[in-house]
């Protein structure tokens, strides 16, 4: 290594020692991000296969977004609900009318907009459903995840989340994900709420449901006065070809639940959407948050959302997903250890045929990240693939060489 080359371990070494080991992350340090590319603290450059789990779908460092942050930056970041500032407004009625729901209620995290959507929707459970006090039911899918806190992890079926955090919150159901005559029975109970999905399961592994499931769990909350909640956290924002997944059917959600892209990366803005039955349950000093719908992340959300819209990041998103998946199928067709590529629009998986946590896709990472790509594995043997949305199909072509001629050192006959 020349000798003017930084040392990434020094970097590593610090994080080691001072920080908490809640993460095992690629040995990659990096310093730079722009568009589709990221660069490591010795000017190596790498295309961004993760987005930062589709947070960064406009690309790093967006012109536009940082722009708006710089300017709100200079006159108001943050009033605390207390009183009310120029700018909340005009976001809440840019984002509502946006996604065509009523209301919206700015928060953070993802978490944190998953956790409101779930104290709605009891609140709802009990106000207008008139379920028995303490009793309402909240049903989930086996494999999801919608974030950390112990409410998040209470549904979870992924042990690594959820062992030695317990007791657990009460009142959740869990059934099988893709499964219609199990959640009927789930929900026909007088007592559910609401039953909470991903239109197509994340970190579960890229999961999509049959044709047809979204628009039928639509139709079965309708007929059990239940409440279809969407966390379109990792799905929303034009990341699978549509500005939202459940637009692929017939199935608008009563509760949506926005994350991640919603600041194109900049810094956590969440919100959740719903209408006045809903959103009308919860009264003043029900609910807050010191930073939630503050001024700064509602200039930076207004314009991250523009960006989608303004430069045809769904489309591209669609097309090139669709170039993605093609391409990789041909490449599978001939492969011994790629088994399958799922996704839709720029949120794609492959699966090696491998045992699940063998550690074959944390090293086809590692070869990537040498390659000049970066991805990372989730549950062992499936490695996900999500550029941000304003990669451009030269740009994809020469992705997919560096993912199949990485590939290809990993097969038996190489
Ligand atoms: C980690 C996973 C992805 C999410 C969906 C809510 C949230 C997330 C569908 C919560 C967050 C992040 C969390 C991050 C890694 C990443 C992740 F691997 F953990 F599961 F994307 F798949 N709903 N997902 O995907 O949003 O509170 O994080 O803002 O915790 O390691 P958050």
């Amino acid at each position: 290594m020349e000798t003017n080359q930084r040392k990434p371990h020094y970097y590593l070494d610090l994080e080691l020692k001072y920080g908490a080991h809640n993460y095992k992350p690629l040995p990659v340090v990096l310093e730079r991000g722009a568009g589709v590319h990221l660069w490591d603290i010795n000017g190596k450059q790498y295309y961004d296969f993760l987005s930062a789990y589709s947070a960064v779908n406009q690309g790093h460092c967006h012109p536009k977004i940082i722009k708006a942050l710089q300017d709100q930056s200079l006159k108001l970041t943050l009033t605390s609900r207390a009183f009310h500032n120029n700018v909340l407004g005009e976001f809440e009625m840019f984002l509502s009318n946006l996604f065509g729901y009523e209301k919206c209620l700015p928060m953070n995290s993802g978490v944190e907009a998953g956790e409101t959507a779930v104290k709605l929707a009891r609140k709802w459970g009990y106000k207008n459903k008139k379920i028995k006090k303490n009793a309402a039911k909240i049903v989930f899918p086996e494999g999801n995840f919608w974030g950390r806190t112990l409410a998040a992890i209470s549904s979870s079926t992924d042990p690594v989340s959820y062992q030695d955090f317990g007791p657990y919150m009460p009142g959740y159901e869990i059934i099988p994900y893709n499964n219609l005559n199990l959640l009927e029975k789930k929900i026909s109970d007088p007592n559910c709420a609401a039953f909470m999905l991903e239109p197509i399961q994340g970190e579960a592994g890229v999961v999509v449901p049959d044709d047809g499931y979204l628009q039928n769990v639509r139709r079965l909350c309708n007929n059990y006065n239940v409440l279809m909640i969407a966390d379109e956290i990792q799905t929303g924002i034009g990341r699978t070809g549509k500005m939202l997944a459940t637009e692929y059917e017939d199935a608008r959600p009563d509760i949506l639940v926005l994350g991640k892209a919603l600041s194109g990366g900049v810094m956590p803005v969440s919100a959740v959407l719903c209408d006045d039955e809903i959103m009308l349950s919860i009264q003043p000093g029900e609910h807050g948050s010191t930073f939630g719908g503050n001024p700064l992340s509602a200039s930076v959300a207004t314009e991250a959302l523009k960006v989608v819209i303004d430069e045809g990041l769904i489309e591209n998103a669609r097309l090139l997903g669709s170039i993605f998946r093609h391409e990789m199928n041909l490449y599978i067709s001939k492969s011994k250890i790629v088994k399958l590529v799922r996704g839709k629009g720029l949120l794609n998986a492959i699966v090696i045929n491998d045992l699940p946590h063998s550690d074959t896709a944390w090293n086809i990472c590692l070869k990537l990240s040498k390659n000049g790509l970066l991805a990372k594995p989730t549950h062992g043997n499936i490695i996900r693939f999500a550029p941000p949305l304003v990669i451009t199909e030269e740009q994809l072509y020469d992705c997919i060489k560096i993912i199949t001629e990485t590939l290809k050192t990993f097969e038996p006959d190489h």
